[in-house]
This record gives C-alpha cells, structure tokens and sequence, in this order.
C-alpha cells in the first residue's frame, strides 16, 4: 500500500455528507474527446452555472457495506449508473480498497433528459468525497476530480461563468479544469429551459461525441475551430456585450447539432418542439425582442434572455405545442457542502 492511499483510507468520516450542485448550460459547447479511456475534452467550452438545476447528494461511507448502492430520485438504482459511480469513487480514492459507499441523490429536475443531470451530479459527488475522505483538494483539482465522472461536471464546480480549459496530452489530465470567468452575481441574466420530452435519451453524450469524432467529415473543422469561438466569448462576457454572448451561444450550439448530424449513422437530439421553438424565438428576435436559442444532448431548449424580457420569453415558449414545463433559471452557485445547520435551518 502506498502512503498516500493509507492517508486516505484513514481519513475517511463514516459521517454522511452532504453536497449541492448546480448543472449548467454550455454557451461555447463540449463536444469530443481527446481521450476516452481519461475523459479529457478535444476542446475547450464556456458555461453559465443555473440556480435552478440542482442535484443534492449524500454520501455515507459504510465499512459494513458489501458494495456500493445508489438512490437516485427515490429509487434503487444498479447497472451502469452505480458501475459509472463505483468507477468514479474508486479513481478519487485512488484505490478499490475502500469502504462501501451509500449514496441518496435526488435532482430538481428531470435525469437523463439533456439537462445536464451528470454536470451537477458529479461535481455534487466530487465535493462531498473531498469533504468525506478529507482530500483537502484545491478548486482545481476538484474540478479536474469532477470532470473524471463527466466532462460538463468540471465546470459545475463553480458559480456564475466557468471555462473548462483543455490540455494537449492524451495521458495525463493535469491540465483539463474548469476556472471561474465570473460568478454568479457579476450579470442578472435567465435562462429559459423549455422541456418537451422527460423520455430518457437515446444515446448518451459519450457515445455520441466518439461517433462523430470518427464518422463526421466536419469533425477537424469543429476542433480547429473551437479557440476562436472560445476567446470571441470571453471577450463578450467581460464587455457584457449581450447580443454577442448570444450570437455565439447559437452560433455554437448549431455548430455542434450540425456536427452530430453529420456524423454515420446521423445524430439529432431534437423533437418536432424543438424545431418549433426554434422558429418561434427566432421570430420573436425578428420582431425586436432579444433572445437566443441553445440546445445539448436532448430535445429541450433552452433560451437565453436579459430579465425585462422573460415574462415575453416564457410567453411566446408556452405557446409552442409539446412544451410540457418551463423552468426559469438565474446565474447559479458553485458547488458546495451543506451543513447540519442549513438542513436544519431547511427542515424547520
Ligand atoms: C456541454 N454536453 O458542453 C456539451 C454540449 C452536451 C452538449 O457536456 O461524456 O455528460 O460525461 O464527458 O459532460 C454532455 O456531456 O459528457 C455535454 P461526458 P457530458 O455541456
């Protein structure tokens, strides 16, 4: 046994913690993998962390327990979601000779439904291992520990505005973290989440990105392409420059859609309300109010606008057949534990 896993296995609090994490919408978006096997990104992306997508997980390590186990949003959850885990807790740990774990995890939102469930998940889970095994971890590394369970999740570590940044090696990840860009009190802005199926999706991000990293003729054009839309949004964020953060949030995320279809066999993550909203807000945009449109691995939209137009926003959303609910969402916080005290405080 090496030191440093005998420091942790000695470390870890049998006591359960508590963590909270918010899932965020990528405005410059991930799509690829310089590495599969490390989950290291081919390219850097921007996101804005959203206050109401929020995952709380409690982790217990248990030395009476035989395996691991998972309740996810009330139920008993095996198969590939607890393996992902059990692979997950075994890399932070570095070993897996470690004590079982219980984890209780429940999400504000639909799972599996492209709203980023593994984002605050596992930035969640990643925060309440630091705190459980006592890894004393910097943000950094928590958020290159989060990004290990899903790459979006890197990202979720902080509030407000994150950048996951992307390293050139395929076989170390020491490069491959989020850092804030500003938190969340830096611009009152909403993002408008429009879902139109809870139906888990049909193929996962993973799969998706390794398809379209071999099949898609676009796919070199996409990597090459990434650092300028990159540095185009950093630049608009800092100027608060709305209409060009939103010009760009499309911009890429029709990029990335385009991409994913292109690939053999083709790749669409949209319903017929996805297609319809899509016209409807950018209908609306012609009319004079400003409001664009975003999309990940699912059929929801997600449409960005300042404040004094949301009740407009939501309005016109609303009247788009299929849309089943729609979640407003403010810039949100970074990952955090939760105290007995604020349970307590919440319980009360
Ligand atoms: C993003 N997405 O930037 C992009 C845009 C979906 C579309 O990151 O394979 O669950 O676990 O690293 O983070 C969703 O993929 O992927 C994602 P893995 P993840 O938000």
């Amino acid at each position: 046994m090496n030191s440093k896993r005998k420091k942790i296995i000695a470390d870890f609090t049998q006591n359960p913690v508590t963590a909270q994490a918010y899932a965020n919408i990528a405005l410059i978006k991930y799509w690829g993998k310089r590495s599969v096997e490390l989950n290291l990104p081919a390219v850097g992306s921007i996101s804005l962390t959203l206050d109401a997508l929020k995952t709380t997980t409690t982790l217990q390590f248990d030395e009476s327990l035989e395996s691991d186990t998972l309740h996810l949003d009330h139920r008993n959850v095996a198969g590939k979601p607890l393996e992902r885990i059990t692979q997950f807790l075994d890399t932070a740990v570095q070993t897996g000779d470690r004590p079982k774990a219980k984890i209780v995890s429940s999400n504000s939102f639909p799972t599996g439904a492209g709203l980023a469930s593994s984002a605050s998940g596992f930035a969640a889970l990643a925060v309440a291992v630091n705190e459980a095994m006592n890894l004393h971890l910097t943000k950094e590394e928590l958020s290159i520990l989060a990004r290990q369970g899903s790459g979006s999740a890197a990202r979720s570590v902080y509030g407000g505005f994150a950048e996951m940044k992307c390293g050139t090696s395929i076989d170390d990840d020491q490069d491959d973290f989020a850092i804030q860009l500003e938190d969340e009190s830096y611009w009152d802005l909403r993002l408008l989440i429009a879902v139109t199926s809870t139906d888990k999706k049909e193929t996962g991000s993973t799969e998706g990105m390794v398809r379209t990293a071999k099949s898609s003729p676009f796919y070199t054009g996409w990597v090459e392409s990434q650092q300028a839309d990159l540095d185009e949004m950093r630049r608009a964020i800092k100027k608060k420059n709305f209409a060009k953060v939103g010009e760009l949030t499309e911009h890429s995320c029709f990029k990335m859609h385009g991409l994913a279809m292109s690939g053999r066999p083709p790749l669409l993550y949209w319903n017929g309300a996805t297609t319809e909203m899509i016209h409807t807000i950018w209908n609306l945009r012609t009319k004079g109010t400003a409001a664009y449109i975003t999309m990940d691995a699912g059929p929801q939209v997600k449409v960005l606008c300042q404040p004094g137009n949301s009740e407009l926003v939501k309005q016109a959303m609303l009247s788009v057949k299929g849309v089943k609910q729609i979640i407003e969402a403010k810039p949100g916080p970074g990952a955090a534990i939760v105290t007995d005290n604020q349970i307590k405080v919440k319980n009360s």
